[in-house]
């Protein structure tokens, strides 16, 4: 079977290169016969979004011609807690676990909360010299083996939790954590009102945290990486390996 790749960005005041305000991304890596579907969604998705209307969009299709591996889609692991400090409390302690300091959580946090520019990709941050080593990286190439994503949504349905922007940042962050190099994940969205986000790795899993942060703010994603020298092969898993994310779902509550 051929698989294409898909990616949609869209921008206000201009694309991304000449200054414009990022409003929506997406990716998926689909069969043929999925690719209108796709593309009609990716611009309904970027054409009602809170962030505002876009007056630059661009929808790449590529064909894949490498292998495309599967990769195990992380375990859903639910968290309750009632406010931001608590949830930064938690993540803190689920991050320290993979050994990230306090201080490097405290920093990426930082990041998040107060971005330094407007971005569209996520933060590298290499724990060996503290530095972010890239900024503004996406991930893409990834998509749903459809047995798991159909086990997925039946999964979410039962729980109560049906949620497009679950099973999408999931399949993100079984691709980004499933790269040699990579430690961990940190996220929360960057649209105002969904204050839901999540810190993923291999070992955690996909460890969600309502109330990430207050509404209003920005958001983003930072990878961790274990060493700085790791970052060409890091950036060429993250951007140019195919990756089908398959598996039997699993949720703990
Ligand atoms: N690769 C790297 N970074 C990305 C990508 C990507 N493909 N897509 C988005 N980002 C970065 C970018 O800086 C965005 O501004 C930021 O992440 C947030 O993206 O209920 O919706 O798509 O369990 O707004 C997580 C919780 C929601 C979902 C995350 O992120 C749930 C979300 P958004
Ligand atoms: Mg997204
Ligand atoms: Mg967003």
């Amino acid at each position: 079977m051929n698989w294409y790749s898909i990616r949609m960005r869209a921008a206000a005041g201009g694309p991304h290169e000449k200054g414009g305000r990022h409003i929506s991304g997406a990716e998926d890596l689909v069969p043929e016969t999925e690719i209108e579907d796709r593309l009609f969604y990716f611009w309904q998705k970027a054409s009602n979004h809170e962030k505002g209307k876009w007056d630059f969009l661009q929808i790449t299709v590529e064909k894949i011609d490498e292998r495309v591996q599967e990769v195990s889609l992380l375990p859903v692991k639910l968290f309750y807690p009632a406010t931001t400090v608590d949830a930064r409390k938690l993540a803190t302690e689920l991050l320290g676990r993979n050994g990230i300091t306090q201080r490097q959580i405290n920093s990426a946090f930082q990041l998040l909360e107060n971005p330094p520019q407007d971005i569209r990709g996520a933060w590298v941050v290499a724990l060996d010299s503290n530095r972010v080593v890239r900024e503004n990286v996406r991930a893409t190439k990834f998509g749903w083996n459809q047995t798991t994503y159909q086990q997925l949504r039946e999964m979410l349905t039962c729980a109560g939790l049906i949620n497009t922007r679950l099973s999408e940042a999931l399949a993100l962050a079984s691709k980004v954590n499933a790269c040699p190099g990579i430690v961990a994940e940190l996220c929360w969205s960057d649209n105002p009102e969904y204050t839901t986000g999540y810190v993923a790795s291999s070992r955690l899993g996909y460890c969600r945290l309502p109330n990430f942060k207050p509404i209003g703010k920005g958001g983003g994603r930072v990878f961790w990486i274990e060493k700085e020298e790791q970052i060409e092969s890091v950036l060429h898993w993250l951007r140019e390996v195919p990756c089908l994310i398959g598996g039997v779902p699993i949720l703990q509550k």
